[in-house]
């Protein structure tokens, strides 16, 4: 490549604009709104299906390629001198929580969009190809598993079992991903596992650290270890006004019994355990009927494995112990290790955020990321950016203009130096 382009390559950075980049999340936001101002968009509904389209139709407009894999993962590449190069891949997720926010997910493929737009007013040629990506069912709200698309990518022998999951209705992955190609334009295929050369991600940062420190950039160190189970408490059904306590199994008492317990063991003086039970479930949910099963989940998270292992090994028989006349079921629908990055591609954000002057700081995730799973394959790394107060996974999540484009503008210079080291 002429010495004038590579000179040229620290211009992508340049030619991204915040303008453009808020309009296109406004336009995102759009897609299952709510009317406390966040979105429910959750993984392959059709308001998912929209988003997709709408970035592909994007992403087309701008001359680039779309592909989709076998979980749904859609690929938009900007081509590189190299074609049969492993591609520099930038991506998150476009799917939320039931009552998610604007930037979550989203902005990450919107940064990744704009850093391919930006190369492309930049004139800039890179070696290998970029590709900005979406990774399916990112939040396992609707499917649970989060991180599916990534995992499966990563290890497509999990995509059978992925395709079975059924939603809360009954419908299956498999038909809600039917649903969804249906709706969007007919992409070529990719298949599960290509080579990627290495990958970034950006994000909103999820917590209060990056605006309290007044940093603009996060680079990111690793991601917490999380495990996830569902617990199913099994009793009886029974009449409300004539069934003494003495003869009830009832499954809400004795599963309300065991949540106090699995939060006092998990409160530890550090503050560092991250337990949370996000959703119950009663049958038959009924006012006059004593309640014969509960199904309650368990997100737990922590840096150490010790910590994962030694507590996470506990809840069953924290359960069992306060199931009094009921029974009780555990399944570990989850484990993920804790993961760390470093090396090449956090040192290129750093070389970047650097030379553009953004005040930065390396700060370690609470929240998981798709890039857990893809650091599997390739180098990975990952950009934060702000978010107010770190509000996330609520409907009042919001993130600045500019700190947005400045993570854009980070990426986008990333990019292109890793895609023509
Ligand atoms: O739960 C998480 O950490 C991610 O935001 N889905
Ligand atoms: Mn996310
Ligand atoms: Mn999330």
């Amino acid at each position: 490549m002429a010495a004038a382009k590579r000179a040229k390559d620290s211009a992508a950075s340049s030619f991204v604009s915040e303008e453009r980049l808020w309009r296109r999340h406004m336009e995102m936001a759009k897609i299952g709104a709510t009317a406390k101002g966040g979105v429910n968009r959750q993984a392959l509904t059709p308001e998912d299906a929209r988003a997709r389209a709408l970035l592909a139709e994007w992403a087309r407009g701008l001359g680039f390629a779309c592909a989709m894999d076998a979980i749904g993962n859609v690929f938009i590449r900007r081509p590189g001198a190299q074609a049969a190069a492993a591609p520099v891949i930038s991506g998150s997720h476009t799917d939320s929580q039931p009552s998610g926010g604007r930037f979550d997910g989203i902005s990450g493929v919107l940064a990744a969009l704009e850093a391919l737009e930006a190369m492309n007013q930049a004139g800039i040629e890179t070696r290998r190809p970029v590709e900005a990506a979406v990774w399916t069912n990112e939040e396992g709200s609707r499917f649970a598993s989060g991180c599916m698309g990534s995992q499966v990518y990563t290890e497509p022998a999990k995509l059978a079992r992925m395709l079975a999951m059924k939603d809360l209705d009954g419908m299956s992955l498999k038909e809600a991903l039917a649903a969804t190609r249906a709706a969007m334009p007919t992409l070529p295929e990719r298949p599960l596992k290509s080579p990627i050369d290495c990958f970034v991600e950006l994000h909103i940062e999820q917590g209060p650290v990056l605006e309290a420190t007044g940093n603009v950039i996060g680079i990111v160190t690793g991601i917490a270890g999380s495990r996830r189970f569902e617990v199913e408490v099994l009793g009886e059904d029974a009449h409300a006004g004539t069934t003494p306590r003495a003869r009830r199994k009832d499954a809400v008492l004795a599963a309300s019994a065991m949540i106090q317990a699995l939060h006092k063991m998990m409160a530890d003086p550090e503050d560092e355990v991250r337990f949370t039970i996000g959703q119950i479930r009663v049958k038959p949910n009924a006012m006059a009927v004593v309640p014969g099963y509960v199904l309650f989940t368990i997100d737990f998270r922590h840096q150490s494995e010790e910590v994962l292992t030694r507590l996470g090994d506990r809840i069953e028989g924290v359960c069992r112990a306060q199931a009094g006349p009921c029974e009780v079921t555990l399944t570990e629908t989850r484990r993920a290790p804790t993961k760390m990055f470093s090396g090449l591609v956090p040192d290129a954000i750093e070389a970047v955020t650097r030379k553009l002057g953004v005040p930065y700081m390396r700060l370690f995730s609470g929240a998981g990321h798709d890039a857990r799973y893809v650091a599997d394959l390739c180098p990975t790394g990952m950009i934060f950016v702000p978010c107010e107060k770190g509000i996330s996974h609520n409907e009042a999540e919001n993130a600045k203009p500019s700190d947005l484009a400045a993570g854009a503008r980070v990426l986008a210079d990333t990019l292109v130096a890793l895609a023509n080291r």
